[in-house]
């Protein structure tokens, strides 16, 4: 008997999508009024399916199912629903959507299942305006410090207030902490945001580790003057310089260690950005991933020094700050046997496969076992308006990780 309701799943995808910037489709960034909107109508969902529901000092958002042995720590099925800018329907909303479709399918059944299932919403999961990812999983894990409390965002308001602006409660943020072992597991369906499921026509992927993120933001300070009458000789021009900066991590990023390695500045700010000011001023995001935390250090240590020699030859002062590092982690035998097997009752397509990109699990990682599923995207595209995954491959992963939980709980 089916179990999952692929229509009522199917259609809460685009219910919340659709909750997006007016401006900017596809869009809930974190911290904003949409955002509290989706969440608003994620809360709703979840009371109207009878689950008990909270925001905690984090502002992320649990609703829980109540285990008929409720002592036993709980099974927590999470993911996010803030986007980047331009860039979700499925990203981080696959998976609480799955997840409150699986308690859905569990209540209304009446199956009995000993431990108590709490489906999370974790806070900012993507990089936000204040430059810090996994917030929600991080107050969790207890790597939010006092520090990144305080970063700020280019209006200058505080990770802080804008938790508070979340509906948390940052100057508590230590009462969320959980300890290791206090949850059983934790599950995360998630579309595969690249090309290997496509090309090796699988519907589900059982995930076997996940690359550890290194975030740096680099300042450049260099000279503003008028660009008419400073000579090519006499300038210390701050874009040129992180230009070169970014092309060095280009050139050191393709370089051979023992894992592959991506290096990337996807933020880059000017200033004061005018078409007749020699730059004075850069601000860039980097972030460097690898499966292999050596490989890590060692373009970012590579990294750093490039930049220091192009300050010194470019007569232009850095400052280089290490925004946050989440480490990579590998999936147990137990937990990708337990995923196999669950994948493989439901299709024969079933792959084993790394996630180039990061997740909450990596700070979940760090409390209790993790498991993650993925499921195709169109093209293998995402972070991106063409994002998409058909609606039977979503449908296949949720009826998997329903099973997982399942099997795990019996
Ligand atoms: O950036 C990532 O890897 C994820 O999509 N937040
Ligand atoms: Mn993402
Ligand atoms: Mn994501
Ligand atoms: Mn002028």
């Amino acid at each position: 008997m089916d179990l999952i309701n692929k229509e009522r799943l199917w259609g809460t995808i685009n219910d919340l999508a659709t909750i997006t910037m007016e401006d900017q489709p596809w869009t809930r960034r974190s911290f904003t009024a949409k955002y509290n909107e989706g969440r608003e109508w994620l809360m709703k969902q979840m009371r109207d399916s009878g689950l008990e529901v909270e925001i905690d000092e984090g502002s992320n958002v649990i609703g829980r199912l109540i285990g008929t042995e409720p002592n036993l720590p709980p099974i927590v099925i999470g993911s996010h629903t803030d986007t980047v800018p331009n860039g979700g329907r499925f990203d981080g909303i696959a998976g609480v959507l799955a997840g409150l479709e699986i308690v859905r399918a569990i209540k209304e059944n009446d199956i009995p299942v000993k431990h108590t299932i709490e489906v999370v919403d974790f806070t900012s999961e993507e990089p936000s305006e204040y430059g810090l990812s996994t917030v929600g999983s991080r107050a969790w894990s207890g790597n939010l410090t006092e520090e990144m409390l305080s970063y700020t965002n280019p209006a200058g308001q505080t990770l802080s207030e804008a938790i508070a602006y979340a509906g948390g409660n940052p100057s508590h943020i230590k009462n969320c902490k959980k300890e290791k072992g206090s949850i059983a597991l934790y599950l995360e369906l998630h579309i595969e945001q690249g090309p290997v499921l496509l090309r090796n026509n699988a519907s589900l992927g059982v995930v076997t580790g996940i690359v550890g993120i290194q975030r740096y933001k680099v300042t450049v300070d260099g000279l503003p003057n008028h660009s008419g009458t400073t000579p090519m000789n006499m300038r210390n021009d701050a874009l040129t310089a992180a230009s070169e900066m970014t092309l060095a991590l280009e050139s050191v990023a393709n370089g051979k260690f023992d894992q592959p390695v991506v290096g990337t500045v996807g933020v880059f700010n000017n200033f004061p950005n005018a078409s007749n000011v020699v730059p004075g001023k850069v601000e860039f995001a980097v972030e460097i991933r690898s499966i292999s935390e050596k490989a890590i250090d060692e373009v970012g240590s590579e990294f750093l020094s490039k930049v220091e020699e192009i300050a010194l030859k470019r007569e232009v002062k850095i400052k280089t700050e290490n925004v946050s590092r989440s480490g990579a982690i590998v999936i147990s035998n137990e937990i990708k046997q337990l995923l196999k097997e669950s994948c493989s009752s439901i299709t024969e397509k079933v792959i084993e496969l790394p996630s180039g990109a990061g997740h909450d699990a990596n700070q979940m990682s760090l409390l209790a076992p993790v498991g993650m599923i993925f499921i195709p995207c169109k093209d293998g595209r995402s972070h991106c308006p063409e994002e998409w995954a058909e609606k039977e491959d979503f449908y296949f992963g949720a009826k998997a990780m329903l099973q997982a939980v399942l099997a795990f709980s019996k």
